[in-house]
């Protein structure tokens, strides 16, 4: 699929070792502490479709697919996939090649995408870098093919962020040479051909600011289908300028400022409020970004907080901002793990809970979204900007007159006191009747203009037209 089919997308992003198993088990231990592999396959997935699409999400974004380093290192198996040994070969602790043609399919049936996490950086070698055999990998199993060895340590020198390794004595990441011709070809081959066999619609780049950026747009035209990056800075000057070789990158200049505001009480809302305009400033296509506030390499929200109000917050946002949303599997459980390896506990152990407040809360937001772009695709280029702030509160608009999402978040946290915020600026006139659709309360805009947002318990607001969602399913409205 294209970038600009991608742009009305949201995502839910998972490990595949980590998100179901084939036996359908919901009580088999994993131990993320040690690395080990915890069973979670293709056909896993496909048994839980129901369980991300009723959240209303539309792709889901899955762990490399590729054959890893096989060893156990000292940080445990190659779960995660991103090892890779040989580009040729699937990891087989999830399944075949039949399985993912499988998971493919019955995605597409539904209507949803498949995007992949690719690597096209480097390899996986279970101990130092004197010790790797070239052999061992498969296309590029000699060391011609690959940077001589050093540490990746200044990561503001960015010769050296690009030709030296990732990884440590435990386990190197041999950086290939992908400034050489022979090199981006056979990528491009390989890439191409995934596409073909597997019918991918999109792919997640791995460590993409560690090639140069000549190599992505080569690579992204091989692809033939939509690609975001993960270019990790919080720096939006650094990071946009990669959208000028691929279609897309992890907004990862917005997830920091997000967090500084909505992590705790007592985050102010400045630097959110800068990135959200210098965003779609600086970048290409600010509606083609992956906006996120939790992965698999980030200390999970509730590692910071277990205010579950805040956790309510940082969800709208995360799916009404500019961009394409993805959240992580265990954000809706509000799974509290901290960083790498305790970020990515097993789904399963959720007992995929339908009833739990961020479950509901995800589907009715990715509701309200999927309904404001089925009505208006203008509403995925339409900045986003905010019409209100104190020191603890955005109300935040999206949407051309009459299709507009109006959205409040606040740090307040759960124990904030009641208070009326009089909103002006929503772009609705007097009388206009409009839902919130978290509690399916109505209220009519005032004589004034303004319009009437009861606070509470720092919960999150959303309102949509009552007129505009009719027949769309939001509060059953018919
Ligand atoms: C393993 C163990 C860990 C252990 C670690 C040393 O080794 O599992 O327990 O702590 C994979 C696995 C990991 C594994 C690594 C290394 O490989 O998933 O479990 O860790 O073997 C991607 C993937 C990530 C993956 C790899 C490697 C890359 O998403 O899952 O890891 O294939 C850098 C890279 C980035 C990479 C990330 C983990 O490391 O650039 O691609 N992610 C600064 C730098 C960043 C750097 C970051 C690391 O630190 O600029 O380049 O990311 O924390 C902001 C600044 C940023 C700054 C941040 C921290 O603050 O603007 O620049 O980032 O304000």
């Amino acid at each position: 699929a294209t970038a600009e089919q991608w742009r009305s997308r949201s995502i839910y992003q998972l490990l595949t070792d980590r998100f179901a198993r084939t036996d359908g088990s919901d009580t088999a231990t994993c131990n993320t502490a040690e690395g080990l592999y915890c069973g979670g396959t293709y056909q896993g997935i496909i048994k839980q479709l129901d369980y991300i699409q009723n959240m209303g999400f539309t792709a889901i974004w899955i762990s490399p697919v590729t054959y890893n380093l096989p060893e156990r290192t000292p940080y445990g198996y190659a779960y995660h996939g991103f090892w890779q040994q040989d580009l040729y070969r699937l990891n087989d602790h999830f399944g075949t090649a039949d399985d993912l043609k499988a998971l493919s399919k019955a995605l597409h049936d539904r209507g949803m995408y498949l995007m992949v996490d690719v690597v096209a950086n480097h390899n996986g070698w279970n101990g130092s870098a004197s010790s790797v055999d070239y052999s061992r990998f498969r296309p590029f199993n000699d060391q011609k093919y690959y940077h001589n060895f050093c540490p990746v340590q200044n990561y503001s020198n960015q010769t050296e962020v690009e030709n030296c390794w990732l990884g440590d004595s435990k386990v190197e990441l041999p950086d290939l040479r992908t400034d050489d011709q022979s090199v981006r070809d056979q990528y491009g081959t390989w890439i191409k051909q995934l596409v073909s066999n597997y019918s991918i619609d999109g792919f997640r780049i791995d460590t993409v600011k560690h090639v140069e950026k000549s190599f992505w747009q080569s690579f992204n035209q091989a692809a033939g289908v939509f690609c975001t990056g993960e270019v990790l800075s919080g720096d939006a000057g650094y990071t946009c300028d990669y959208q000028n070789s691929l279609d897309s990158v992890l907004n990862y200049p917005l997830y920091y400022p997000l967090l500084t505001f909505l992590n705790s009480t007592t985050g102010l809302p400045a630097q959110l409020l800068t990135a959200l305009t210098s965003i779609k400033s600086t970048c290409k296509d600010s509606s083609l970004l992956g906006t996120f506030s939790e992965n698999h390499d980030l200390p999970r929200f509730a590692s910071q907080t277990s205010d579950l109000s805040l956790a309510k917050n940082v969800l709208t946002f995360t799916i009404l901002a500019d961009g394409i949303p993805i959240v992580y599997a265990g954000q809706e459980q509000q799974y509290a793990g901290a960083g790498d390896p305790n970020n990515r506990e097993a789904t399963w152990l959720s007992r995929y809970n339908r009833q739990s407040d961020l479950y509901n809360l995800v589907a009715a937001v990715n509701q309200v979204r999927n309904v404001a772009v089925g009505i208006d695709k203008g509403y995925l280029t339409y900045n986003i900007w905010s019409i209100y702030n104190d020191t603890n509160t955005i109300a935040l608009r999206k949407g051309f007159d009459g299709k507009q999402i109006i959205s409040i978040i606040t740090n307040f946290g759960q124990s904030a006191s009641s208070r009326t915020l009089n909103l002006a600026n929503t772009g609705w006139t007097a009388g206009t009747r409009v839902w919130e659709i978290l509690t399916c309360n109505q209220v009519t805009v005032a004589g004034d203009g303004t319009l009437p947002v009861p606070m509470e318990r720092g919960l999150p607001r959303i309102y949509f037209s009552v007129d505009t969602a009719s027949g769309s399913g939001i509060c059953q409205a018919s």
